[in-house]
């Protein structure tokens, strides 16, 4: 059945891969599976064409045969459970993986989102730069434990799983604060993400994407 994934037709970042589409095609790629992308604009985003795929009106979502789904989170774990290679066989293993995957979406990437609304959406506050040492604080805060428990290992389980996917996506958003390189092993997990041959497919079709924009925008 073909998979169909929707992404920015422009994304904002300019083809930086921190759309989250790109996790999903990371996915994709990792487990092998063709997929195609319907573009969608910011103004088709909230339209009821794509609300009826995506509550919210955002990117990405994902069909195969009958089910939509969204929610990166939703989209991996099915993903990996559908085809093999992201999530261990073991039943213990296969749990923590999957308490990994939690993890990132829900204690790490909720103060990483932070930084990014306080110094874009809200920067040009009186109170920002109060504000931003706080949410910084809070990243740390969250950093440490991390790095302590990854040590000197390649993944956090083991063997790479869907919780390193979603963990190394999250983090690598971060990149331009310059938060991560204070924590040298977590830097290199995210490098070893990037340099794994699923992620730099991925990554390189999402910029195609964007690089045709700028092509279309300059002529
Ligand atoms: N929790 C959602 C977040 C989805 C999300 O924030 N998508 C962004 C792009 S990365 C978006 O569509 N933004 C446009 C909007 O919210 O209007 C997920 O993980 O899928």
């Amino acid at each position: 059945m073909t998979i169909t994934i929707t992404a920015f037709e422009r994304s904002p970042d300019g083809g930086k891969g921190l759309a989250r589409d790109t996790r999903v095609r990371w996915a994709l790629e990792e487990v092998g599976r063709a997929y195609e992308v319907r573009l969608v604009s910011f103004g088709a985003l909230k339209e009821p064409a794509h609300l009826a795929l995506h509550p919210f009106g955002q990117i990405p979502t994902y069909e195969e045969g009958g089910l939509t789904l969204f929610e990166t989170g939703a989209i991996v774990f099915h993903i990996a459970e559908q085809n093999a290679g992201l999530l261990p066989r073991d039943g213990a293993a296969r749990a923590r993986a999957i308490t990994w995957m939690f993890a990132a979406l829900n204690t790490v990437e909720p103060p990483i989102l932070e930084l990014a609304i306080a110094k874009f959406q809200e920067g040009d506050k009186p109170w920002s730069r109060e504000r931003l040492p706080l949410v910084e604080g809070r990243i740390r805060a969250r950093l440490e434990p991390l790095s302590a428990r990854l040590g000197d290992a390649d993944w956090l389980d083991g063997a790479f799983s869907a919780g390193d996917l979603l963990l190394v996506s999250v983090l690598l958003r971060l990149r331009s604060s310059g938060i991560l390189d204070e924590f040298p092993n977590l830097a290199a997990y995210v490098a070893r993400g990037e340099a794994r041959p699923a992620y730099e497919r991925a990554f390189a079709a999402q910029l195609a994407v964007n690089a045709g924009n700028l092509q279309r925008r300059s002529s």
